[in-house]
């Protein structure tokens, strides 16, 4: 191996040395506590070390780092103390995710280090958002995120790097290509020569490094560094390495050829550097010897603290409490002075003017900018908030809601609008597995609202008329509002961009011009967590939300000697239950029309919620009125006969008269 020094100091070498030695020394500890079944899993990077030490020492201490499950080394390069770390490991609270999530999975803001979720792949996305902050901000800084060459194979690796290309945004995309993913050889992977070829396609400057020397990948990270914060872009970096031990420890390396380890057994990043600075005469056995023992000795220290650290004590409230970032809805008043608008013109106003007082709040969705949006909600906005603010996307639905979870780390706010609510799905995981959990895992809330216009009855069938509410009022950290009228959906989708967690917004597409009422022209919020009562009466409570709180009324309206309260819910998750309960409670009878097919959907968590908290006051059972149990169909009389609409007023009617 060649070591060019070019004009680094002794000092500097030496401590790219330390930083080598360190997390080998601590893997190697962590291998015999592993055999000892002190700690669950341990996933090596023994072999890569030069990689995460030389991008972490090439990068200023502010700028993120996002690392993957073997890079011990950006750990211990920006100083975390090792009993941290250590805690982290064995799921004890001086750790960082009080013992929620295992391993590398984590985050610390104060160490401007990201850590990966276990799909590996979402983080690329997460890096484009952090440095699409820094560009706004204009902060010249770079991001490095790190992916294996497996992780290559994902579509967030595509949508990432596109992202960024299009954007021009600073983010130092670092492949470690250690040869394997789990068994599978990078020949069974990707079918280029390089990875690094890639680059080209996305219009991309790409780099080939030696990435088992450490002055190679400092000098040259460093260099490309510099040159991304004076002229900000993304860079491909391809780091030829080799995972020398098992996926993880469990895991053995029985299906690698036997040359292929003795071969890069020889290239040892730490020993053959060592010999190196021997050599040259920058160390002697005596400075190495007295380093191991001070490192050896920090590691027992730190491991004594995390062993006699106390396990963590279950607690309920704790655990519910950081589901979310706290946020203290604040009640803001309108005037008396109101227009009638369309449910539209309210989405529209409500999006504007927080735009208008949120400076650090970024819009982003496909054709939102010149073309206004599909449905036209963002026309104008281009011209009043500049191209910065009102972003066009390419089409990569997890791409950009990766970019919104990065720009809510760097603190900004994001909105993300869905074309139709049914493309949700080509965002599904960032958005289940990275906003709804972060801030229970590390404490990073996601300050971001996904738009979604969905909804049927509108003859545009399986894909463009879905209303998929109940994807995600199964995933705990989501909250999800509903609202039915113009009023509603103009305060609380102020409500939902000034709370800092993760908010899907569902606008029914069938609403948007069909539903008018007055509402107040300046700004204003609705709190969550509050249903409206818009009809009163004693026999019956109907309990729906969406497009159906229209259907509801218009039976209703249509059976004037029915009396019953009518609960527009407004918002699922939070769910107001103690509306529902004091509702049912008084008429004992409850019915619940959700626009959904029936299996699933929040009509049946109301239902058993009703069953378990007011039996005793029920005079029927509880209905559940929804749509038919198949996709939703294009003809319109199919697409009737699929609604609950034409099914409700029977039902109601069956429920009166038991
Ligand atoms: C979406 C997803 N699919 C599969 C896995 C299981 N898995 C975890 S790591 C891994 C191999 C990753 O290989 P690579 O990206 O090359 O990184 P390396 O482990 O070699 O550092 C696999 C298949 C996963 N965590 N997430």
């Amino acid at each position: 191996m060649e070591y060019i020094i070019n004009n680094l100091d002794q000092t500097l070498l030496i401590e790219l040395y330390k930083n080598l030695l360190k997390p080998r020394m601590i893997e190697e500890k962590m291998l015999v506590l592993l055999r000892q079944g002190k700690i669950s899993k341990w996933f090596s990077g023994i072999g890569q070390e030069a990689i995460s030490v030389g991008i972490t020492m090439a990068l200023d201490k502010e700028e993120y780092i996002l690392p993957m499950h073997r890079n011990l080394g950006v750990f211990t390069t920006r100083k975390i103390p090792l009993y941290r770390l250590f805690s982290q490991w064995q799921g004890k609270a001086s750790g960082f995710t009080k013992g929620r999530d295992r391993s590398f999975h984590f985050g610390a803001q104060h160490y401007k280090i990201v850590g990966m979720i276990s799909h590996l792949g979402p983080q690329l996305g997460v890096a484009d958002g952090i440095a699409l902050a820094s560009k706004l901000k204009d902060k010249n800084s770079v991001t490095a995120v790190f992916t294996g060459e497996g992780g290559t194979s994902e579509g967030d690796f595509h949508e990432a790097l596109n992202i960024a290309s299009v954007w021009q945004l600073p983010v130092l995309f670092c492949i470690e290509n250690n040869g394997y993913g789990l068994s599978t050889p990078a020949s069974e992977q990707y079918n280029c020569k390089d990875l690094a070829d890639r680059g080209l396609g996305y219009g991309m400057e790409s780099h080939i490094i030696d990435g088992n020397n450490i002055l190679e990948v400092y000098t040259k990270v460093s260099e490309i560094a510099k040159s991304v914060r004076e002229n900000p872009r993304p860079v491909l970096i391809e780091f030829k390495t080799f995972r020398m031990r098992g996926h993880e420890e469990a895991s053995g390396t029985k299906y690698v050829p036997d040359e292929l380890m003795n071969e890069w057994a020889k290239k040892d990043p730490i020993l053959n550097y060592e010999v190196f600075l021997k050599q040259n005469g920058f160390i002697s056995d005596e400075d190495i010897h007295a380093l191991k023992e001070s490192i050896t000795h920090e590691i027992e220290e730190h491991l004594k603290v995390t062993f006699e650290e106390e396990d963590i004590i279950p607690n309920e409230t704790d655990e519910l409490n950081d589901l979310f970032q706290n946020f203290k809805y604040q009640e803001v008043k309108h005037n008396t002075e109101t227009k009638e608008i369309r449910f539209i013109d309210a989405i529209s106003e409500s999006l504007k003017q927080s735009m208008e007082l949120h400076k650090d709040l970024v819009i982003m969705g496909q054709d939102i900018a010149e073309y206004g949006g599909a449905f036209k909600i963002t026309e104008g906005f281009l011209e009043q908030f500049g191209k910065d603010r009102v972003r066009n996307t390419p089409i990569c639905e997890s791409g950009i809601v990766e970019t919104a979870m990065g720009l809510s780390i760097a603190g900004m706010k994001s909105v993300v609008e869905m074309q139709f609510a049914d493309f949700v799905s080509s965002g599904f995981n960032p958005i289940v597995n990275y906003l709804a959990k972060s801030h229970y895992r590390w404490g990073q809330n996601a300050d971001v609202v996904i738009r979604m216009p969905c909804g049927g009855g509108v003859g545009a069938g399986p894909f463009h008329s879905q209303t998929n509410e109940a994807w995600f009022t199964k995933a705990p950290g989501l909250k999800v509002v509903y609202p039915a009228f113009p009023y509603d959906a103009k305060g609380l989708l102020a409500t939902a961009i000034n709370d800092p967690n993760p908010v899907l917004f569902f606008e029914h597409k069938a609403l948007y011009r069909s539903i008018r009422q007055d509402v107040p022209e300046d700004y204003f919020t609705l709190p969550f967590g509050k249903a409206s009562m818009i009809k009163k009466g004693s026999q019956i409570t109907v309990i729906t939300f969406g497009a159906a709180v229209h259907w509801a009324l218009e039976t209703l309206n249509k059976n004037p000697n029915v009396s019953a309260d009518l609960i527009n819910l407004r918002t699922l998750q939070p769910l107001d239950t103690e509306t529902i309960y004091a509702s049912v409670k008084k008429t004992g009878r409850a019915i619940i029309l959700q626009e959904d097919s029936l299996f699933g959907g929040i009509a049946s968590d109301i239902s058993a919620l009703i069953l378990e908290n007011c039996f005793e006051y029920l005079d029927a059972p509880v209905k559940r009125v929804a749509s038919m149990e198949t996709p939703i169909p294009f003809a319109p009389q199919l697409e009737q006969q699929y609604l609950p609409k034409n099914r409700f007023e029977n039902t109601l009617l069956e429920l009166l008269a038991y």
